[in-house]
């Protein structure tokens, strides 16, 4: 990959990483060469993504920690950074969807989803950005969404969390850059997954996207790693704040 793409030996956390978008991120970051530190709540299913990674022989660790949890996140990165050293790259993909018209969406909803997806975000990143700081040197990427700039019909509440996300990109940038620490985004499409499943198995949303999409498909999961090791490697030493969109094309077409 040559120096600009290097990821040898560089410890990198991706949170939320038990499945979807997470897991494949992680996959292709430690394909790349990264020791990578997979995340969830649920232990089992964590577990058996590591177990996976590890029949392929990539070097990763499994640690389960609820995000939302400030006593967790600081002990648990304690813990990674003491058994594995420096973090050098955080990943903040953990994140929920919790779809339904806003007049009809109960406040306790809203605010698990605002709490998941943006205010986990900033926690993790509170506490593993200390140790960045003092090395004066750090990579974070904000896994963000197309939500982050347009809205869908019953997507409210996890717009809010995605629109706040990518602002919190930008605010934790200008803190961060005079530390040599760059946050960027990555805002995904519509790729399938978990979450998106529902969407891609209703024929009229499918037929739909497709449309929408200039490159008339859904994304493969996988097309969102190259954008993840360049946001996580020397090549983008001087991007600060931004937010990339990978989406086949839909935030450039009305
Ligand atoms: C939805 C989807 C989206 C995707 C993705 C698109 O209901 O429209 O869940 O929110 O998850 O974030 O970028």
């Amino acid at each position: 990959m040559g120096p600009l793409f290097d990821l040898n030996s560089r410890v990198i956390l991706v949170t939320g990483s038990g499945g979807g978008l997470g897991y494949t991120m992680a996959k292709g970051l430690a394909q790349a060469g990264a020791f990578v530190v997979l995340n969830g709540r649920n232990e089992e299913k964590l577990e058996a993504a590591v177990k996976s990674l590890k029949n392929e022989n990539l070097t990763v660790v499994g640690v389960p920690f609820d995000i939302n949890d400030e006593k967790q996140v600081k002990s648990s990165i304690v813990k990674i950074e003491k058994d594995l050293g420096p973090i050098d790259v955080l990943v903040n993909n953990a994140g929920i969807q919790h779809r339904g018209s806003l007049e009809t969406i109960e406040k306790k909803d809203f605010d698990k989803v605002i709490e998941t997806n943006l205010t986990g975000a900033f926690l993790v990143s509170k506490h593993v950005v200390q140790g960045m700081i003092k090395r004066q040197k750090g990579k974070v990427i904000n896994i963000c969404s197309l939500m982050s700039s347009l809205g869908r019909y019953t997507v409210g509440p996890y717009a809010a969390a995605k629109g706040g996300l990518a602002m919190l990109t930008k605010a934790m940038a200008v803190d961060w850059a005079q530390y040599n620490i760059q946050v960027n985004g990555i805002a995904p499409g519509y790729f399938i997954t978990e979450m998106t499943q529902p969407l891609a198995d209703d024929q009229e949303f499918d037929t739909w996207l497709k449309k929408r999409t200039p490159a008339n498909r859904w994304g493969d999961p996988t097309e969102l790693i190259g954008t993840a090791i360049y946001l996580s490697t020397q090549a983008s030493a001087f991007v600060n704040g931004q937010v990339i969109y990978v989406d086949g094309g839909i935030m450039a077409s009305i």
